[in-house]
């Protein structure tokens, strides 16, 4: 199942690999905090957990600044967390209060921080891939020294408005980067089921004219690395670029659990890339070569725990929106 081609590892500063590391022990720990919490439910959305995948959102968006743009789908906490996305205004929005990124009424897949340069993400599987695309045009039509980013699942390539949006962003040559999470599943449907064999999703890049990779998405130096080429293109207005990464999330599509006994993949398989841990497997890189010390990782820990506790407290204690709020905030305003 893993077809990633060989990539030579370019060194990462010992310091940035350490920071990328706590950023994606943050995401892992914030999901696990909603699987502890969920039954309690006071959650009202679906939520789609990326435990598992987190490699992929935090070695991306470590190539990013806050003046650039991420667009994501309905798997988005791990994006808007590694963009920097308020923790909480986060929970607020999981819990539905009117403190919440889309005042309580958007959930768990409605998640925006503009400071923090998260656009925004939505359900509608593939409908934000177009969106990034015609902001990574307006910023180029400004000037703007900007990279926009899109994340999306391998399901959305089967889209036809993918297919028009990498067309249109070759075209425009528009400083985007397509990042394809592919799990191998959309919801129960395996991949063999939907996409023929012998045809890789970065190859089918190429033929639209921008340059495809495939990485090893549970790999944090693999992403970095490959992500920091295609911004690095980016920036310097050589157009866009397609990333595909192979992960796997380990619960179900929709929810807290774990699914794999209703039969549509083995545990076989779970544990093959439960193995694969991306948290576990860079925690073991970095204390084998002394860049992270159990010293280091205990602090960390407790400050994620803290802030966690202190995120959902606000969150908890916050008002409901107001009924009449309902119809506000649908369309933006006119500005001027
Ligand atoms: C246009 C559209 N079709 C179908 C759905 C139902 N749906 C929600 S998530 C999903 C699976 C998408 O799979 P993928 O893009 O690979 O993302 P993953 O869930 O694996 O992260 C589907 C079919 C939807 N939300 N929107």
């Amino acid at each position: 199942m893993n077809r990633c081609q060989e990539l030579e590892m370019q060194p990462v500063p010992p310091d940035l690999m350490k920071q990328m590391f706590f950023n994606m022990l943050r995401v892992r720990r914030v999901e696990e905090k909603i699987v502890e919490l969920y039954p309690e439910q006071e959650m009202r959305c679906p939520v789609h957990l990326c435990i598992g995948q987190e490699a992929i959102a935090t070695g991306v968006c470590a190539n990013l600044t806050p003046t650039d743009a991420v667009f994501s789908g309905h798997r988005a906490h791990g994006h808007y967390l590694a963009m920097g996305g308020d923790l909480k205004a986060f929970w607020a929005e999981m819990y539905g209060k009117a403190t919440g990124c889309c005042r309580g009424k958007g959930g768990s897949m409605h998640l925006i921080d503009l400071n923090a340069g998260f656009i925004g993400s939505t359900p509608i599987v593939a409908s934000t891939i177009p969106i990034a695309v015609g902001a990574a045009f307006a910023a180029k039509m400004q000037g703007l020294n900007k990279v926009v980013v899109i994340f999306f699942g391998e399901g959305a390539a089967e889209e036809g408005v993918f297919h028009e949006s990498m067309n249109f962003a070759v075209l425009k040559q528009l400083p985007v980067i397509f990042v394809c999470e592919n799990n191998f599943y959309s919801v129960y449907t395996p991949l063999a089921e939907r996409q023929p064999p012998d045809r890789q999703l970065s190859v089918l890049a190429q033929g639209y004219g921008m340059p495809g990779s495939l990485g090893d998405g549970n790999n944090l130096q693999a992403v970095y690395t490959l992500a920091h080429e295609a911004v690095q293109r980016a920036r310097q207005g050589n157009g866009p670029s397609f990333l595909e990464f192979t992960t796997y999330r380990w619960r179900e599509h929709c929810g807290p659990n774990y699914d794999n006994h209703i039969g549509y993949r083995t545990e076989a398989e779970y544990l093959e890339w439960r193995q694969r841990c991306p948290v576990e497997q860079t925690q073991a890189d970095l204390m084998a070569q002394g860049i992270l010390t159990p010293a280091a990782l205990d602090t960390v820990e407790r400050q994620i725990q803290e802030e966690l506790e202190a995120a959902i407290a606000f969150a908890k204690t916050s008002p409901f929106p107001e009924p009449h709020t309902l119809f506000d905030h649908i369309y933006a305003e006119r500005v001027a």
